[in-house]
Protein backbone atom coordinates (compact mmCIF):
# COMPACT_ATOMS: atom_id res chain seq x y z
CA UNK A 1 0.00 0.00 0.00
CA UNK A 2 1.51 3.29 -1.10
CA UNK A 3 1.17 6.02 1.36
CA UNK A 4 1.57 9.38 0.14
CA UNK A 5 3.15 11.70 3.13
CA UNK A 6 4.43 15.73 2.11
CA UNK A 7 8.10 16.60 2.24
CA UNK A 8 8.78 17.49 5.83
CA UNK A 9 6.98 15.02 7.55
CA UNK A 10 7.90 14.66 11.19
CA UNK A 11 8.08 11.98 13.23
CA UNK A 12 5.85 13.33 15.36
CA UNK A 13 3.24 14.35 12.37
CA UNK A 14 3.96 10.58 10.97
CA UNK A 15 2.76 8.96 14.06
CA UNK A 16 -0.02 10.85 14.51
CA UNK A 17 -1.15 10.47 11.16
CA UNK A 18 -0.82 6.72 12.05
CA UNK A 19 -2.52 7.48 15.05
CA UNK A 20 -6.25 8.05 13.13
CA UNK A 21 -6.05 4.44 11.77
CA UNK A 22 -6.22 3.01 15.14
CA UNK A 23 -9.33 4.27 16.67
CA UNK A 24 -8.45 1.73 19.31
CA UNK A 25 -5.55 3.48 20.39
CA UNK A 26 -4.61 5.52 23.50
CA UNK A 27 -1.48 7.58 22.20
CA UNK A 28 0.77 4.90 24.53
CA UNK A 29 2.19 4.07 21.18
CA UNK A 30 3.39 7.93 19.56
CA UNK A 31 4.32 8.55 23.47
CA UNK A 32 6.87 5.67 23.42
CA UNK A 33 8.06 5.94 20.10
CA UNK A 34 8.51 10.14 21.42
CA UNK A 35 10.58 8.53 24.09
CA UNK A 36 12.47 6.48 22.16
CA UNK A 37 13.50 8.99 19.62
CA UNK A 38 14.32 11.84 22.48
CA UNK A 39 17.17 9.01 23.79
CA UNK A 40 18.24 8.70 20.08
CA UNK A 41 18.90 12.04 20.06
CA UNK A 42 20.76 12.80 23.51
CA UNK A 43 22.64 9.76 22.35
CA UNK A 44 23.40 10.86 18.73
CA UNK A 45 24.76 14.14 20.59
CA UNK A 46 27.12 12.44 22.50
CA UNK A 47 28.30 10.14 20.03
CA UNK A 48 29.49 13.28 17.52
CA UNK A 49 31.33 14.72 20.31
CA UNK A 50 32.94 11.02 21.65
CA UNK A 51 36.13 11.97 21.22
CA UNK A 52 35.82 16.01 23.29
CA UNK A 53 33.05 14.61 26.01
CA UNK A 54 35.72 12.39 27.66
CA UNK A 55 33.68 9.39 26.63
CA UNK A 56 35.83 7.46 24.90
CA UNK A 57 37.26 4.52 26.15
CA UNK A 58 36.19 1.20 28.24
CA UNK A 59 34.61 2.18 31.84
CA UNK A 60 36.82 -1.31 33.07
CA UNK A 61 33.09 -3.41 33.86
CA UNK A 62 32.36 -6.49 32.01
CA UNK A 63 28.42 -6.85 31.87
CA UNK A 64 26.53 -9.85 31.79
CA UNK A 65 27.69 -10.52 28.08
CA UNK A 66 30.95 -11.08 29.17
CA UNK A 67 32.22 -7.78 27.18
CA UNK A 68 33.92 -4.80 28.70
CA UNK A 69 31.25 -1.98 28.54
CA UNK A 70 32.21 1.17 26.71
CA UNK A 71 31.64 4.92 28.44
CA UNK A 72 28.87 5.14 25.74
CA UNK A 73 27.24 1.69 26.50
CA UNK A 74 26.46 3.06 30.07
CA UNK A 75 25.41 6.04 29.17
CA UNK A 76 22.82 4.70 26.32
CA UNK A 77 21.69 2.36 28.53
CA UNK A 78 20.91 4.60 31.36
CA UNK A 79 19.48 6.76 28.78
CA UNK A 80 17.35 4.53 27.24
CA UNK A 81 16.25 3.22 30.62
CA UNK A 82 15.20 6.97 31.86
CA UNK A 83 14.04 7.45 28.42
CA UNK A 84 11.50 4.72 29.16
CA UNK A 85 10.42 4.39 32.90
CA UNK A 86 8.69 6.96 33.63
CA UNK A 87 6.17 7.94 30.53
CA UNK A 88 3.34 5.59 31.44
CA UNK A 89 3.96 4.01 28.41
CA UNK A 90 6.17 1.07 29.23
CA UNK A 91 5.84 -1.83 31.58
CA UNK A 92 9.27 -3.51 31.21
CA UNK A 93 12.29 -3.32 29.70
CA UNK A 94 15.29 -6.05 28.10
CA UNK A 95 18.42 -4.48 27.72
CA UNK A 96 21.45 -6.37 26.47
CA UNK A 97 23.70 -4.62 29.31
CA UNK A 98 21.09 -5.47 32.40
CA UNK A 99 21.57 -8.85 33.66
CA UNK A 100 18.02 -9.32 34.12
CA UNK A 101 14.35 -7.61 32.79
CA UNK A 102 13.77 -3.92 34.55
CA UNK A 103 10.00 -3.44 35.78
CA UNK A 104 9.05 0.17 35.28
CA UNK A 105 8.59 1.59 38.83
CA UNK A 106 4.79 0.21 40.29
CA UNK A 107 2.82 3.12 39.45
CA UNK A 108 3.55 2.42 36.04
CA UNK A 109 2.27 -0.99 35.85
CA UNK A 110 -0.22 0.56 33.15
CA UNK A 111 2.34 0.71 30.84
CA UNK A 112 0.98 -1.28 27.86
CA UNK A 113 4.33 -1.98 26.32
CA UNK A 114 7.32 -3.71 27.00
CA UNK A 115 10.53 -2.78 24.89
CA UNK A 116 13.43 -5.01 24.36
CA UNK A 117 16.82 -3.03 23.58
CA UNK A 118 20.24 -3.09 22.53
CA UNK A 119 21.14 0.46 23.29
CA UNK A 120 24.42 0.45 21.46
CA UNK A 121 25.57 -1.71 19.42
CA UNK A 122 28.55 -2.44 17.95
CA UNK A 123 30.32 -0.15 20.38
CA UNK A 124 33.62 -1.57 19.89
CA UNK A 125 33.95 0.43 16.83
CA UNK A 126 33.17 3.75 18.80
CA UNK A 127 37.14 4.79 19.17
CA UNK A 128 37.27 4.48 15.22
CA UNK A 129 34.51 6.45 14.24
CA UNK A 130 32.77 3.42 12.42
CA UNK A 131 28.98 3.34 12.64
CA UNK A 132 27.13 1.96 15.65
CA UNK A 133 23.09 1.93 16.68
CA UNK A 134 20.38 1.61 19.08
CA UNK A 135 18.26 -1.47 18.27
CA UNK A 136 14.84 -2.00 19.46
CA UNK A 137 11.76 -4.14 19.48
CA UNK A 138 8.10 -3.24 20.64
CA UNK A 139 5.39 -6.12 22.38
CA UNK A 140 2.00 -5.44 23.38
CA UNK A 141 2.25 -6.77 26.65
CA UNK A 142 -0.34 -10.00 27.28
CA UNK A 143 -0.73 -9.81 31.27
CA UNK A 144 -2.97 -7.56 32.62
CA UNK A 145 -2.33 -3.79 32.44
CA UNK A 146 -3.29 -4.44 36.68
CA UNK A 147 -0.22 -5.80 37.78
CA UNK A 148 3.32 -6.01 37.09
CA UNK A 149 4.62 -7.47 33.88
CA UNK A 150 5.78 -10.57 33.44
CA UNK A 151 8.72 -12.78 32.09
CA UNK A 152 5.66 -14.36 29.86
CA UNK A 153 5.54 -10.61 27.90
CA UNK A 154 8.90 -10.54 26.45
CA UNK A 155 10.01 -14.42 26.35
CA UNK A 156 7.84 -15.18 22.95
CA UNK A 157 8.05 -15.46 19.09
CA UNK A 158 9.50 -12.38 17.39
CA UNK A 159 6.09 -12.66 15.39
CA UNK A 160 4.23 -11.26 18.29
CA UNK A 161 6.63 -8.19 17.97
CA UNK A 162 4.12 -5.29 17.10
CA UNK A 163 6.96 -2.35 15.78
CA UNK A 164 10.83 -2.56 15.67
CA UNK A 165 13.45 -0.56 14.62
CA UNK A 166 16.93 0.84 14.82
CA UNK A 167 18.83 3.80 15.01
CA UNK A 168 21.74 4.97 13.27
CA UNK A 169 24.82 7.28 14.51
CA UNK A 170 26.65 7.30 11.41
CA UNK A 171 27.82 10.48 8.84
CA UNK A 172 23.69 11.30 9.85
CA UNK A 173 21.43 9.87 12.42
CA UNK A 174 18.76 8.32 10.80
CA UNK A 175 16.08 6.17 12.35
CA UNK A 176 14.27 3.38 11.00
CA UNK A 177 10.79 2.17 12.11
CA UNK A 178 8.81 -1.11 10.91
CA UNK A 179 4.90 -1.04 11.89
CA UNK A 180 2.53 -3.45 10.36
CA UNK A 181 2.39 -1.35 7.45
CA UNK A 182 5.99 -1.29 6.46
CA UNK A 183 9.42 0.00 7.30
CA UNK A 184 10.17 3.77 7.22
CA UNK A 185 13.14 6.07 7.45
CA UNK A 186 13.87 9.66 9.30
CA UNK A 187 17.00 11.61 9.28
CA UNK A 188 17.56 13.93 12.18
CA UNK A 189 18.31 17.50 11.46
CA UNK A 190 20.62 18.68 13.97
CA UNK A 191 19.92 22.26 13.39
CA UNK A 192 16.79 21.95 14.41
CA UNK A 193 16.58 18.54 16.27
CA UNK A 194 13.73 16.94 14.61
CA UNK A 195 13.80 13.63 12.81
CA UNK A 196 11.80 14.48 9.48
CA UNK A 197 10.75 11.04 6.99
CA UNK A 198 13.61 10.65 4.25
CA UNK A 199 12.41 6.85 3.63
CA UNK A 200 9.08 6.92 2.99
CA UNK A 201 8.62 3.56 2.21
CA UNK A 202 11.65 0.83 2.15
CA UNK A 203 11.44 -2.62 0.37
CA UNK A 204 14.61 -4.54 0.26
CA UNK A 205 15.36 -6.02 -3.40
CA UNK A 206 14.86 -10.03 -3.41
CA UNK A 207 18.65 -9.91 -4.75
CA UNK A 208 21.57 -7.49 -4.66
CA UNK A 209 24.92 -8.19 -5.30
CA UNK A 210 26.58 -7.84 -1.92
CA UNK A 211 27.16 -10.01 1.04
CA UNK A 212 28.18 -9.60 4.59
CA UNK A 213 29.98 -12.43 6.90
CA UNK A 214 33.56 -12.28 9.11
CA UNK A 215 35.53 -14.64 7.03
CA UNK A 216 38.27 -14.20 9.55
CA UNK A 217 36.02 -17.44 11.25
CA UNK A 218 36.30 -19.61 7.87
CA UNK A 219 37.40 -22.20 9.60
CA UNK A 220 35.58 -22.79 12.29
CA UNK A 221 32.11 -22.95 10.03
CA UNK A 222 29.84 -25.68 9.18
CA UNK A 223 30.23 -27.20 5.45
CA UNK A 224 27.13 -25.62 4.44
CA UNK A 225 27.49 -22.03 5.02
CA UNK A 226 31.12 -22.71 3.17
CA UNK A 227 29.50 -24.12 0.27
CA UNK A 228 27.34 -21.08 0.48
CA UNK A 229 29.91 -18.20 0.43
CA UNK A 230 32.55 -20.24 -2.04
CA UNK A 231 29.18 -19.99 -3.99
CA UNK A 232 29.27 -16.28 -4.00
CA UNK A 233 32.77 -16.14 -4.89
CA UNK A 234 32.75 -18.17 -7.99
CA UNK A 235 34.22 -16.72 -10.98
CA UNK A 236 31.34 -15.07 -12.94
CA UNK A 237 29.09 -13.90 -9.61
CA UNK A 238 28.05 -10.27 -8.93
CA UNK A 239 28.68 -10.38 -5.49
CA UNK A 240 30.95 -8.30 -3.36
CA UNK A 241 32.19 -8.54 0.02
CA UNK A 242 31.09 -5.77 2.61
CA UNK A 243 31.61 -5.95 6.57
CA UNK A 244 31.67 -3.20 8.94
CA UNK A 245 31.70 -5.26 11.92
CA UNK A 246 28.23 -3.48 13.28
CA UNK A 247 25.20 -5.51 12.32
CA UNK A 248 22.99 -2.38 12.05
CA UNK A 249 25.00 -0.62 9.81
CA UNK A 250 25.50 -4.06 7.89
CA UNK A 251 22.02 -4.31 8.35
CA UNK A 252 21.34 -1.20 6.46
CA UNK A 253 23.45 -1.21 4.06
CA UNK A 254 21.79 -4.53 2.34
CA UNK A 255 18.65 -3.31 3.55
CA UNK A 256 19.12 -0.28 0.72
CA UNK A 257 20.69 -1.71 -1.59
CA UNK A 258 19.70 -5.29 -1.50
CA UNK A 259 22.40 -8.82 0.29
CA UNK A 260 22.87 -10.78 2.45
CA UNK A 261 24.62 -10.80 5.74
CA UNK A 262 25.62 -13.96 7.60
CA UNK A 263 26.88 -14.54 11.48
CA UNK A 264 26.48 -18.44 11.36
CA UNK A 265 26.90 -20.85 14.15
CA UNK A 266 30.87 -21.41 14.78
CA UNK A 267 32.99 -23.98 16.84
CA UNK A 268 33.22 -21.27 19.13
CA UNK A 269 30.02 -19.60 19.04
CA UNK A 270 27.77 -22.95 18.60
CA UNK A 271 24.68 -21.66 19.40
CA UNK A 272 25.66 -18.33 17.08
CA UNK A 273 27.08 -14.75 18.78
CA UNK A 274 23.50 -12.24 18.18
CA UNK A 275 21.24 -12.35 20.66
CA UNK A 276 17.26 -13.08 19.45
CA UNK A 277 15.78 -10.62 21.67
CA UNK A 278 17.17 -7.26 21.23
CA UNK A 279 19.41 -8.08 17.44
CA UNK A 280 17.93 -10.80 15.38
CA UNK A 281 14.13 -10.50 16.28
CA UNK A 282 13.85 -6.78 15.78
CA UNK A 283 16.34 -6.59 12.58
CA UNK A 284 14.00 -9.83 11.20
CA UNK A 285 10.60 -7.87 11.93
CA UNK A 286 12.15 -4.86 9.84
CA UNK A 287 13.18 -7.21 7.23
CA UNK A 288 9.83 -9.30 7.08
CA UNK A 289 8.39 -5.76 6.59
CA UNK A 290 10.52 -4.50 3.69
CA UNK A 291 9.82 -7.96 2.17
CA UNK A 292 12.62 -9.73 2.67
CA UNK A 293 13.61 -12.52 4.86
CA UNK A 294 15.80 -13.90 7.96
CA UNK A 295 16.35 -17.59 9.31
CA UNK A 296 18.88 -18.90 12.01
CA UNK A 297 19.79 -21.16 9.02
CA UNK A 298 17.33 -23.61 9.15
CA UNK A 299 14.17 -21.65 10.88
CA UNK A 300 12.57 -18.36 10.46
CA UNK A 301 13.57 -16.30 13.20
CA UNK A 302 10.28 -14.61 13.99
CA UNK A 303 9.39 -18.36 15.18
CA UNK A 304 12.23 -19.42 17.58
CA UNK A 305 10.75 -18.99 21.09
CA UNK A 306 13.51 -17.22 23.06
CA UNK A 307 15.21 -20.07 26.21
CA UNK A 308 16.50 -16.83 27.93
CA UNK A 309 16.48 -12.74 27.70
CA UNK A 310 19.67 -13.00 25.85
CA UNK A 311 19.40 -15.90 24.14
CA UNK A 312 21.79 -16.37 21.36
CA UNK A 313 20.93 -17.20 17.60
CA UNK A 314 22.85 -18.52 13.84
CA UNK A 315 21.62 -15.04 11.99
CA UNK A 316 21.05 -15.59 7.84
CA UNK A 317 19.29 -12.09 6.64
CA UNK A 318 18.52 -9.87 3.55
CA UNK A 319 16.64 -10.40 0.04
CA UNK A 320 14.35 -13.54 -0.11
CA UNK A 321 16.16 -15.00 -2.46
CA UNK A 322 19.80 -14.98 -0.88
CA UNK A 323 17.79 -16.31 2.29
CA UNK A 324 16.61 -19.02 0.87
CA UNK A 325 19.80 -19.98 -1.25
CA UNK A 326 21.66 -20.12 2.33
CA UNK A 327 19.47 -21.60 4.40
CA UNK A 328 19.17 -24.38 1.95
CA UNK A 329 22.82 -24.84 2.26
CA UNK A 330 22.80 -24.25 5.78
CA UNK A 331 19.99 -26.52 7.33
CA UNK A 332 21.93 -29.29 8.49
CA UNK A 333 25.40 -27.03 9.65
CA UNK A 334 23.93 -26.92 12.99
CA UNK A 335 22.47 -29.79 15.96
CA UNK A 336 19.50 -27.63 16.42
P1 LIG B 1 32.56 -10.12 14.88
C1 LIG B 1 29.24 -5.97 17.56
O1 LIG B 1 30.03 -6.35 18.67
C2 LIG B 1 28.38 -7.15 17.18
O2 LIG B 1 27.59 -7.55 18.24
C3 LIG B 1 27.53 -6.78 15.98
O3 LIG B 1 27.25 -5.43 15.91
C4 LIG B 1 28.38 -7.21 14.81
O4 LIG B 1 27.62 -7.60 13.68
C5 LIG B 1 29.14 -8.41 15.37
O5 LIG B 1 29.22 -8.22 16.78
C6 LIG B 1 30.54 -8.49 14.81
O6 LIG B 1 31.10 -9.64 15.37
O7 LIG B 1 32.75 -11.45 15.59
O8 LIG B 1 32.48 -10.26 13.37
O9 LIG B 1 33.51 -9.04 15.32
Amino acid sequence: MSVQFEEGTTLDRFLMDQLRDYPGATGQFVNLMQSIALAGKMISSRVNRVGLAGLLGSTGEVNVQGEFVQKLDRYANETFLRALEHRGHTCMVVSEEEGEVVLTPDKWHSGRYVVTVDPLDGSSNIDVNATIATIFGVYRRKSSEGGPAELADVLRPGRELVAAGYILYGSGTMLVLAIDRGVFGFSLDPTVGEFFLSHPSIVVPARGSIFSVNEGYAAEWGPGITRYVQSLKAPGTKYTARYIGSLAADFHRNLLKGGVFLYPATTTSPRGKLRLLYEANPLAYIIEKAGGAATNGRTPILEIRPGSIHHRVPLVIGGVDEVREATEQMKDDFAF
